[in-house]
């Protein structure tokens, strides 16, 4: 049966990170995978997170199976967050939300709902975005297109080009947003071009999905949740994906979650009864431990102002790597500008660096990055950032 299989490349983002365990010289500096990492190098459990789980471990008394959509505490904190309090989608009942295994779960959960339960035949991603996106929506068997959306010129949004090519899509197509942080750039759209964008995408008549798996990371836990919710305001219909694993730090846990917005509350149930049934098929109901952590949080006001301070403590430490990076560089005499780096959002920025340049980065340097120029900054501290530097102007 097995042995005509062809071998499937590697993901190109994860292959990374067992390329580097196995790198043995002692300089070596990692800024490929997303991860969030302290000053000391490390990706550290929230304090909250700790004191939740301590306590969840003295209370809990049962491992009973959670229903189909999981903990209900944490998928009611969940449409909080994404549209803030009081919002009158919760108060009409209009979203349901189901906890899923991380962000991927959740976008493959609305790559399947998509597929079998809506009309839509095409879906518009980025040019560039995560790989996954791509591989989730091709894995379901849907068209795929592509919007411009960086200038590599400018380092900054290719506004004209994004507008030019999601003008073709079609009433009907889905188009995939960033909430914010996009990934791989770390450049977002405006307040203004958010709003340009949702008006256009309630004119039209797509069905925009959200994906949101750096919430807190740019400006804000409120201040990033801008551009979905100038979409809410204008489009009666969309679908998110939430992550926690980045300001959670809850990455094995696989902590995230599908919602789906619909006009009114008979039809979000309907619905959502179809996603049930293909969560049933995918994996029948998710694991209990890192969802219940993050609905205590949420649901206790001193740890969810810790858990703030700590992620606002994360999204502080990522601007002033940033601003060092720039400066060193210059400092390390590099004659490019490097400014726009200062700008961009999250752990990810794009270096302009070349696939040939971060090759040698590796080779001669140990340090790793992904091959589009995409460094995480967060992989940054005062211990390597000369090294890093230095290694940079040399291959430039
Ligand atoms: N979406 C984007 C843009 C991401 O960068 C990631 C990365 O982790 C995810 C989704 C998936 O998150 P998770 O690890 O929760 O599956
Ligand atoms: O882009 C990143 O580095 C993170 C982590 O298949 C990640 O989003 C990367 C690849 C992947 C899953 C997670």
């Amino acid at each position: 049966f097995f042995d005509k299989i062809q071998a499937a490349p590697a993901d190109p983002i994860l292959g990374l990170g067992e390329a580097f365990k196995a790198e043995n010289r002692p300089e070596k500096v990692n800024l490929g995978i997303g991860i969030y990492k302290n000053a000391q190098g490390a990706t550290p459990i929230p304090r909250a997170v700790k004191v939740a789980e301590t306590r969840l471990l003295a209370e809990e008394n049962s491992k009973n199976y959670l229903s189909i959509d999981g903990v209900a505490a944490y998928n009611a904190a969940t449409q909080i967050l994404l549209f803030g309090n009081n919002h009158e989608i919760i108060a009409n009942k209009r979203a349901k939300t189901a906890q899923s295994l991380g962000g991927t779960g959740a976008l493959r959960i609305a790559a399947e709902f998509i597929k079998r339960q809506t009309n839509a035949q095409t879906v518009w991603i980025s040019n560039p975005t995560w790989p996954n996106h791509n591989a989730i929506f091709k894995a379901v068997g849907m068209e795929i297109r592509d919007y411009r959306y960086y200038d590599k010129n400018t380092h900054d949004l290719d506004w004209d080009g994004l507008i030019a090519d999601l003008s073709q899509a079609k009433q009907g197509d889905v188009v995939l947003l960033h909430g914010c942080c996009h990934n791989p750039t770390g450049i977002d759209p405006t307040p203004e071009q958010w709003d340009t964008l949702a008006k256009m995408s309630a004119e039209k008549g797509w069905l925009p999905l959200f994906d949101f798996a750096y919430q807190g990371f740019a400006n804000g836990l409120e201040e990033d949740a801008y551009g979905l919710r100038a979409f809410l305001k204008s489009n009666p219909e969309l679908l998110i994906s939430s992550s926690y694993s980045k300001n959670f730090g809850l990455y094995n846990e696989r902590v995230g979650a599908f919602t789906l917005v619909a006009q009114n509350e008979e039809i979000a149930n309907r619905a959502f009864s179809q996603v049930k049934t293909i969560i049933r098929t995918l994996y029948s109901n998710p694991a209990s431990h890192g969802a219940a952590t993050v609905a205590m949080i949420l649901q206790d006001n001193d740890l969810k102002e810790d858990w703030t301070k700590e992620l606002a403590e994360m999204r502080g430490r990522i601007k002033e790597m940033r601003q060092k990076f720039v400066e060193t560089l210059k400092a390390c005499g590099a004659t490019q500008d490097f400014d726009f780096i200062v700008k961009q959002n999250g752990m990810f920025s794009f270096s302009g660096l070349s696939p040939e340049q971060v090759d040698k980065l590796r080779d001669e340097f140990a340090i790793y990055a992904v091959r589009s120029g995409r460094i995480n900054v967060a992989g940054i501290t005062e211990d390597n950032i000369q090294y890093l530097c230095e290694s940079i102007v040399k291959v430039l």
